[in-house]
This record gives structure tokens, sequence and C-alpha cells, in this order.
């Protein structure tokens, strides 16, 4: 409880940026109009959109806040704050945002374009599991990148866990084979696959990719799968033409948008749920292993627009 609260104020506190961007303006919509009517949700579409949440999940939001405010008899722009809320929160909704892969053997391979956080990500996940007493291997198969390795090997060690591989200029695809050889013989509970975001040139990226997969598929087939796009959110709208690209050569199971806390288009991670149907699994919010924290869509709403849990639920 005391830890879901800290990263309760984290998220706030992340999510400023964010905040001031479309809260404040949705806020000025509901002081700034005395009714209901075509002009104000106009203004409030502008808002959303401008914020990042995508065009296809706006349209679904204000059509459900429509409904609910015929629904609810709401003369008061005031008086539908509440129900905008929960029509953003059902917006976000996916089917299961399961973490299998923590309770199984699994392999978790993470993907994404240079500089969105995956080396960070898988440092951070690597110290979360190893402190859940799970059994780790790390795989450093960025060896395109000079110091890619090493950065690697610094969080290997900060949470003690085995790590394989992160040699400038060896062939990535031997290091994913050796590295899935290494976890049978240590009987790991999870392999983490950290990869390159930058080769000579895209296609290059993505065949090595396809290489790894296929490699993974022959070499592991006992372990359960996860694919994760790591995303950076200040990055906006290209986000999701990103994800879309990585989809062509991997199964993609769930989303990592990191760099909630430096943005104010933090509202992307609506248009991900809805635009990709992918759900959003992790979001990071600071550069330390507390700041990268499973994702819950209403945990996200609340904080978003500063709104108590608890006091919510007094209400109720
Ligand atoms: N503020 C903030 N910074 C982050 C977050 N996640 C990662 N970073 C920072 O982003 C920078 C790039 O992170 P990396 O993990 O090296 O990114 P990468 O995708 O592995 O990069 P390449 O290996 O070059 O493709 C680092 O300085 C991280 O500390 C986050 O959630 N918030
Ligand atoms: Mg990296």
């Amino acid at each position: 409880m005391g830890e879901k609260k800290g990263f309760f104020s984290r998220l706030v506190e992340g999510l400023t940026k964010t905040r001031d961007n479309i809260v404040s303006g949705i806020d000025a919509v509901f002081s700034g109009f005395s009714k209901i009517d075509e002009e104000f949700y106009e203004e409030l579409e502008e808002i959303l959109i401008m914020g990042d949440l995508g065009v296809k999940a706006t349209e679904a939001i204000l059509d459900d806040l429509r409904d609910k405010v015929k629904a609810n008899h709401i003369k008061q722009p005031e008086e539908c704050k509440q129900l905008l809320i929960d029509s953003i929160k059902e917006q976000m909704k996916v089917e299961e945002t399961a973490y299998r892969f923590e309770n199984e053997k699994s392999v978790v391979l993470v993907i994404g374009v240079n500089g969105v956080g995956k080396t960070t990500t898988v440092g951070k996940l690597a110290g979360k599991l190893k402190d859940q007493g799970k059994r780790v291997v790390i795989a450093g198969a960025d060896t395109f990148r000079a110091a890619a390795g090493d950065q690697l090997k610094e969080w290997a060690n900060r949470s003690g866990v085995d790590m394989i591989g992160g040699v400038e200029g060896a062939d990535p695809g031997s290091v994913v084979y050796d590295a899935t050889a290494a976890a049978k013989a240590r009987n790991a509970d999870v392999l983490l696959v950290d990869t390159a975001g930058r080769l000579h040139n895209k296609k290059n990226l993505m065949n090595e990719l396809g290489k790894i997969n296929r490699i993974l598929e022959k070499e592991y087939p006992e372990a359960y799968r996860e694919t994760l796009v790591v995303l950076d959110a200040t990055t906006g709208q290209n986000a999701l033409v990103q994800a879309k690209e990585f989809s062509d050569v991997a199964k993609i199971s769930g989303i990592v948008l990191t760099k909630m806390d430096g943005t104010a288009k933090g509202g992307i991670a609506v248009a991900i749920q809805s635009e990709l149907g992918v759900p959003v699994k992790y979001i990071g919010v600071g550069e330390t292993i507390d700041d990268l924290q499973k994702f819950d869509s209403d945990e996200f709403v609340n904080a978003l627009f500063d709104v108590d849990n608890n006091k919510e639920n007094e209400e109720c």
C-alpha cells in the first residue's frame, strides 16, 4: 500500500506537463462555457486531439460523454468533468494486461528505435524480477553501439544478475543463441534480451530483429514469449508509427512507454491503447529503478487529473 501510494504521487508529479497541457485546457472549457452545446464539445475535442490522445480515441470518448450527459440529464458543463474522466478510463480499458512472463519460464525481447530507453528498461526489469526472487539472465544483443555492453553490464551488476554478450562487433544472433543456452543451463526464470536501436540502416535493424526472433523460437520454444516495444512518450504521434513498424517483424505483446515525466504528450498512452490495441504494460516516469511501473489505466487517469483514489472511493 505504501509503495503504491509512493508511486501514485510519483506518477502525479511525472504527469505534470501533460496535466498542464490537457487538464488545464479541459478545466478552462468547463468553467468557460455556461451550457453544454456543440461548441462546448468542439472545444473539448480540440484539446484532446492537441493533447495527443489521437482522433480515434477522442471521438470514442466524446461519443461516450454525449451519451452519459443525455442519460444523466446533465445541464452544466462543470457537472460532467467526472463523466469525462470515466469516459477516458473506459477508452483505455484493454482486454487483459497480463504479466504472465513473470510467473513462467519466459523470454522477454525488448525492441525499439535508438534512445527510447530499451537498455534502461531491461536494467530496471532485471532488478525488479531479481527482487521477486527470480533467476534472471540478460542478453546484450546490442553489439553495434560501442558503449551499449558496458551500460547494460552496469545494470546487471547493480541488480546482481548474469549477463551474456555485450561485446562490441559480435554477432547479435550468436549472443542470443548463447544466452538461450545459458538460460537453460542455469535454469533461469526470465531471459531479458536488450537489442540495438540503430544499425547501418533501418532495413538491417528490422532484418536482424527478425533473425533474433527466429533464433528464440527455434532454440527456446519452451519459454513463454513476451515482446515489448519501448516507445518514448516525448515523440508523441511518432511513437505510434514506430510501434506499427515493429509489429511487422515481431508479434508485439506489450508497450513500454518511457519519459512520461519529461513530456506534455502523455496523452499518447490513450492513443496507443485505442489505435494499436496493444496494452501499455509499463510506463517510465524517471530514470531510477522505482520510476518504471506497471501501467494501470484507472490509476493513470486519476493521476493525470490528480484525483485521489481514496477520496474517490469515499464518494462512491
Ligand atoms: N526522464 C526519463 N528518462 C529516461 C526514462 N527511461 C529512460 N530514460 C533515459 O533515456 C536515455 C536513453 O536510455 P537508454 O536505455 O540508453 O535507451 P536505448 O533505447 O537503450 O538507446 P540505444 O541503445 O541507443 O538505442 C537514458 O539517459 C535514460 O536514463 C524515463 O522514463 N524518464
Ligand atoms: Mg540501449
